[in-house]
């Protein structure tokens, strides 16, 4: 059975960019597959974060992997932080990798550009993420399109570590889904949907109710044409919106263009609104129920023991390999 990692960092609520780009697909990788979800809350704290908006995120986090389908029979669930072997392992994948190719990141230019104080760990975040991936022998990593350039390092890094000490880590593939790999912004649609962006309109959160999700949309900004046609050069907006509504219906790219032929602008934002929000709501109910709750705290604890278990072992085989402390059987 093939193992599967991914990450998602609790830095605000998670967007419909999170859910159609990567935490939708984890839920079908369950079934036949060995599946780690992680809430990566040291990869959030790379940039500042206050304190008791994290702790909150961490659990809502949790709780929209779990409203999402993640079932904890099938995967383990766990926060980043409580298992110390990732921070551990962190450190030797900083050690592999170069300041050259870290400064090349795009992650790190976009997040450090313009910035006066860059803490050292937004640099070295891909370390860490390697690390994440590379402690459960991680055959797949489903990802959207934002993260390839990060797991292109982590298999150079794997490679190099094996070559050089030991060939103990598998070299992940990454899984990169067709269609919503990259949803972008309402209000610019040149720029990704982010949760960490300024302007409010631009994404929809996983937790906005109804109206909400249906104001945002009509919002959303196309082009001065009035026709629903899939062109992502000529017309990003639109072929955002034609992608959001694909993956909420089902429906493929051309019959959307066809049920809309001849319709204007308006009653396709309007469908659109009203599918994104049917999509959200039952997993929006289920959230709420689960935040505060026991179960919530079970699930992770349980996550983290059977995290902990396999990351262990990794961690002491590098160890071993770099030559680190007293040699044990
Ligand atoms: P931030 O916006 O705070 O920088 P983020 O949303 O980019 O964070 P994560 O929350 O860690 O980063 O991303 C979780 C997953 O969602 C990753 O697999 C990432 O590739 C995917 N993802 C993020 N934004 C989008 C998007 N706009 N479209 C599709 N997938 C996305
Ligand atoms: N870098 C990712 C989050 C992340 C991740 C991971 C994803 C951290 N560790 C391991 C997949 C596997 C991001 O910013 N979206």
């Amino acid at each position: 059975m093939k193992t599967v990692f991914s990450g998602i960092q609790p830095s605000g609520t998670l967007t419909l960019g999170n859910y159609l780009g990567a935490l939708q697909h984890f839920v079908g990788l369950q079934e036949d597959h060995r599946c780690f979800f992680c809430i990566v809350d040291q990869h959030a704290v790379t940039v500042p974060q206050d304190k008791l908006k994290l702790r909150h995120n961490i659990r809502s986090l949790a709780a929209l992997y779990l409203a999402a389908g993640i079932d904890p029979q099938k995967s383990t669930l766990f926060i980043q932080s409580e298992v110390p072997a990732h921070a551990q392992l962190g450190w030797i994948m900083q050690c592999t990798a170069y300041i050259g190719e870290l400064e090349r990141m795009t992650q790190f230019k976009d997040k450090s550009a313009g910035k006066e104080a860059v803490s050292a760990a937004l640099l070295t975040y891909p370390p860490l993420m390697a690390a994440d991936i590379l402690l459960y022998s991680t055959d797949i990593v489903p990802v959207g399109e934002d993260q390839k350039q990060h797991l292109e390092l982590t298999r150079d890094l794997a490679e190099r570590f094996n070559y050089k000490y030991n060939d103990i880590f598998t070299v992940p593939e990454v899984q990169i889904p067709k269609v919503g790999a990259r949803i972008m912004s309402l209000q610019n649609p040149l720029k990704k949907m982010s949760k960490s962006d300024e302007n409010q309109k631009g994404f929809i959160s996983m937790l906005d109710d109804d109206n909400t999700i249906i104001k945002k949309l009509k919002s959303a900004v196309t082009d001065s044409e009035n026709e629903i046609r899939f062109d992502r050069e000529n017309k990003p907006g639109v072929s955002n919106l034609m992608s959001i509504f694909s993956l909420a219906t089902g429906k493929s790219l051309q019959v959307i263009e066809k049920e809309y032929h001849g319709k204007g602008y308006g009653d396709f934002k309007q469908d659109v609104g009203e599918a994104v929000a049917d999509l959200l709501r039952p997993v929006r109910e289920r959230h709420n129920e689960l935040i505060e709750s026991a179960e919530l705290d079970d699930i992770l604890d349980e996550g983290a023991d059977r995290a902990n278990q396999s990351a262990i072992k990794m961690l002491k085989k590098a160890e071993r390999a770099l030559g680190l402390g007293r040699k044990k059987r």
